[in-house]
């Protein structure tokens, strides 16, 4: 393992380096167990101390100085050379081999499916060579690649074959290095300055016609950022290639994006329209690190954020312009909501600046990225649009070249709009969700609004400040007619009295496009829920109105065995049935509460969640909601059909969501007769899937062999496959069923991709499954994850996450946690990654 007695860093500790790095020439020679990397690396001193450079499973061919051969110092992490050896300024050249094949890790130089690879970020150039792997130390690279590949790529602009020059001077973290047998779209984009760029999305031979859909995602990428942010792209060329086989979603190389094979390829016969968003989403975020992170970025891993949550909060505002912005908003806090609010409620809390960390990998967390960018977003709100306009500007002007800090970000704000921004900072520091508790009182024609914040202890932090939150809220009446339009409410102390002279009791609306990612506690009654579903101005708070109503009367089965109430499947026929609606709202209406919200629901509520019940809750009110539809039903599920070619695009694509959800509702009270005709009919990806999860789910027999026949050759559909296979089965066989599909000849577990869809199938997909009182699904997990552990920390530290709730439950499952839990870390060999998620689960 990698190391021995793994050390806690510290931001307090943040030093600059004794030498700057002025260029990096790398030269590779490929080989699949032996490549060769010569480096040529020129340093300028900046205080006299040893050279100190990270280099980890390297085996040093050569080392000189100017050279010189000089004395020096190798360990499992470092190579050191005395500054007695090292003048002002020098040149190191060292030579190592490395072995991508046997790589596994996927950090680094590896393989995938016969093809050289990178992914460096956090810190995997280490693996590459001796070099300061940390983000703060920038410089032009020149790269050249010796291969026998028909393709060889790198950063940069492309010089002669092989031959790459990078002249932005980037940390080692942005480095990428690409060969094999690959296959170019090619399309071209002229900038705003009038650079012609060219583009090229590489893909393997087979993939060239999924490769459109992101070409086009680029290009309006390249567009909206210029016209949005005023940011042009400035290079020759832009690369993408798709890879199988790597463990994140995608990555920002300079001028080279490595991506997961699932966000670039799609067609209409493979993708659903869910693919086709991320894909439109992931390829805008990468394009627009180029300046948040990339042209700009963080001075160590600490602020991870400063690239990361705005980089997440333009994607986000990107795909509300390409989409709904609304449904786009909803999504994204319903994201949030499932991974974040879940992370800061848990023991993996920590701040969206953490302060420590053992494993830097550990933390590209939901709390980093979505809460990082929620941050944004209220900072934006309080400042108004066009002074978040001017201090982005600001922070281009000023930054452009540098690794920044938190401090920097926030200072841009305090210089463009004059205000004060040191409790805002608190966002960054301080773990856990606010919550937020609202009482009202109307009494001799004054409303009265009392709110109260606070936020629960969390490690390491037992008492928490107040922050500064951004309330926009509006007053509707009775009738629905809004008294008090949307106005922005700062809260900065524990608590806050509001006061209305008005003439009746109006049903406050608050957190209006959740302004604010806190968690509210209201009295409200069913009734106003009711008139906000109905009547609300703000599309997000008629949402969440229905999540709400949905909520308690799924809470009333569970607890009582109450049936829905009447008042609320009226309410939501009626909007489902809506035309002047958009359908993917609709849809969203439509969704109940997942099973994984409702047991946190349970849990804030006092109550033990039971996964069983709460899995047959959901069916119970799901076969009601169908009941009360009546013939409403299938005449929606007609009305709604997208006849004609496939088109990726919003407006079909709500059609086909709300469709699906019907298609659930109509499968609950025919068996899968309709499904089934859906199924047959299906002549795109998005409707066959919708089905295919209807009629697993009704227990049909054949339609997963059917299925798998269909696209065996596929692997991406293959991994839907898988996935749905473990998330449609009965709780009671979901273990027997993940462990007969992990003997499957096609589950390459070593493959990210193909493990998450099996595990993940069952851990997130199937919570009744993994939670089943016997404890099978977390030895089923925990088999799988230490057998992953040893040839792929990363991934594994990562889907342990599936244990962290474990506190919610009976004791009887906490103890079977634990058990599994210690299993895993008491494992000879454990890795640092793994170890350190286990150990603040287990704390
Ligand atoms: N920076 C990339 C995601 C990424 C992060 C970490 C990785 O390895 C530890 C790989 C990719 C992004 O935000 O898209
Ligand atoms: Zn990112």
């Amino acid at each position: 393992m990698r190391d021995a007695a793994p050390q806690t860093i510290y931001l307090k500790d943040y030093t600059p380096t004794p030498y700057n790095v002025a260029h990096v020439a790398l030269d590779f020679t490929l080989h699949p167990t032996a490549t060769r990397v010569q480096s040529r690396i020129t340093f300028t001193r900046v205080r006299a101390e040893d050279l100190v450079l990270n280099g980890e499973d390297l085996i040093l061919k050569s080392l000189r100085v100017d050279g010189a051969e000089v004395p020096h110092e190798l360990s499992e992490t470092h190579l050191t050379i005395p500054a007695a050896h090292l003048s002002d300024a020098f040149t190191l050249e060292v030579e190592v081999e490395i072995s991508p094949q046997t790589n596994t890790a996927l950090e680094g130089l590896y393989m995938s499916g016969g093809m050289y690879c990178t992914q460096c970020e956090a810190e995997g150039f280490r693996k590459i060579t001796y070099m300061y792997d940390r983000p703060d130390v920038m410089a032009p690279y020149e790269v050249t690649i010796h291969a026998d590949t028909p393709v060889q790529l790198s950063n940069g602009n492309p010089t002669a074959p092989g031959c790459w020059t990078d002249p932005h001077p980037k940390p080692t973290y942005l480095f990428a290095l690409v060969a094999g047998d690959l296959v170019a779209t090619t399309d071209h984009f002229t900038t705003m300055e009038g650079r012609e760029v060219t583009l090229n999305v590489y893909v393997r031979p087979g993939d060239e016609d999924k490769t459109d859909y992101a070409m086009d995602a680029l290009k309006r990428s390249m567009k909206w950022e210029e016209d949005v942010y005023g940011r042009p792209y400035d290079l020759d060329v832009f690369n993408i290639v798709a890879v199988d086989d790597f463990n994140m979603g995608a990555m920002e190389n300079k001028g080279l994006n490595i991506f997961n094979s699932k966000y670039v390829l799609a067609s209409p016969e493979t993708a659903t329209d869910t693919d086709y968003a991320m894909i439109e989403g992931i390829v805008a975020h990468e394009y627009f690190h180029n300046w948040t992170g990339n042209r700009i970025t963080c001075r160590d891993w600490f602020q991870l954020c400063l690239k990361e949550g705005l980089t997440v909060y333009r994607d986000q505002q990107f795909s509300a312009d390409m989409r709904s912005a609304p449904v786009q908003r909803i999504k994204d806090v319903l994201q949030l909501r499932a991974r974040q609010f879940r992370e800061d409620a848990g023991p993996l809390a920590h701040p969206v600046r953490p302060e420590a960390f053992v494993e830097i990998n550990n933390f590209y967390t939901a709390t980093v990225y979505e809460k990082g960018a929620e941050v944004i977003g209220m900072l934006r709100t309080l400042v108004g649009p066009a002074a978040y306009d001017a201090a982005l500007t600001l922070y281009f002007d000023r930054h452009d070249g540098q690794a920044c800090t938190i401090e920097d970000w926030i200072q841009v704000f305090e210089d463009s709009t004059g205000r004060d921004l040191s409790q805002f900072k608190r966002w960054y520091a301080q773990a856990g969700t606010p919550h937020l508790t609202v009482t009202d009182d109307f009494k001799n024609g004054e409303y009265t609004l009392h709110l109260k914040q606070k936020t629960k202890p969390s490690a390491g932090q037992p008492d928490k400040a107040p922050q500064v939150i951004p309330i926009a809220m509006g007053l509707i009446g009775a009738d629905g007619a809004e008294v008090l339009p949307t106005q922005v409410v700062e809260m900065s102390e524990a608590e806050l009295t509001l006061r209305y002279e008005l003439d009746a009791k109006p049903i406050p609306s608050l957190l209006r496009g959740f302004s604010a990612p806190v968690i509210l506690e209201t009295e409200q009654s069913e009734a106003d829920r009711l008139v906000l579903l109905a009547h609300d101005t703000d599309p997000f708070n008629r949402w969440e109105a229905s999540t709400l109503l949905a909520k308690s009367n799924l809470m009333a089965n569970l607890t009582a065995g109450s049936a829905p109430a009447t008042a609320w499947l009226d309410a939501l026929t009626k909007v489902i049935t809506d035309d002047t609606l958009d359908p993917a709202f609709r849809a969203l209406v439509l969704a109940l509460p997942s099973e994984d919200n409702l047991a946190n629901a349970c849990d804030a509520a006092g109550i033990v969640p039971d996964p069983t019940a709460i899995h047959s809750a959901r069916k119970a009110v799901h076969l009601a909601i169908a009941q009360h539809m009546g013939e409403a039903l299938p005449a929606l599920i007609a009305a709604t059909a997208t006849p004609g070619p496939y088109s990726p695009a919003a407006n079909d694509a709500a059609k086909r969501s709300l469709r699906a959800q019907l298609l659930r509702l109509q499968t609950r009270l025919d068996g899968g007769t309709m499904a089934r005709a859906a199924y047959d009919a299906a002549t795109n990806m998005t409707d066959q899937l919708a089905a295919f999860g209807c009629l697993l789910s009704a227990g049909d027999t054949t339609v997963a062999a059917a299925f798998e026949a269909q696209w065996r050759t596929d692997r991406l559909v293959m991994d839907k496959w898988f996935a749905m296979s473990v998330a449609e089965a009965d709780p009671d066989d979901a273990v027997a069923v993940a462990t007969a599909l992990t003997q499957h000849a096609d589950f390459d577990w070593k493959n990210p991709n193909r493990f998450r869809s099996v595990i993940a199938g069952m851990t997130a997909m199937n919570p009744a499954g993994f939670h089943h009182p016997s404890g099978a699904g977390y030895r089923f997990l925990a088999d799988w994850l230490l057998k992953l552990d040893a040839l792929n920390p990363q991934t594994t530290a990562r889907m342990s996450t599936a244990f962290e709730t474990w506190r919610r439950y009976d004791v009887d499952r906490q103890a079977l946690i634990q058990e599994q839990l210690a299993r895993i870390a008491t494992h000879p060999g454990l890795s640092r990654d793994t170890a350190e998620m286990v150990g603040r689960m287990r704390d």
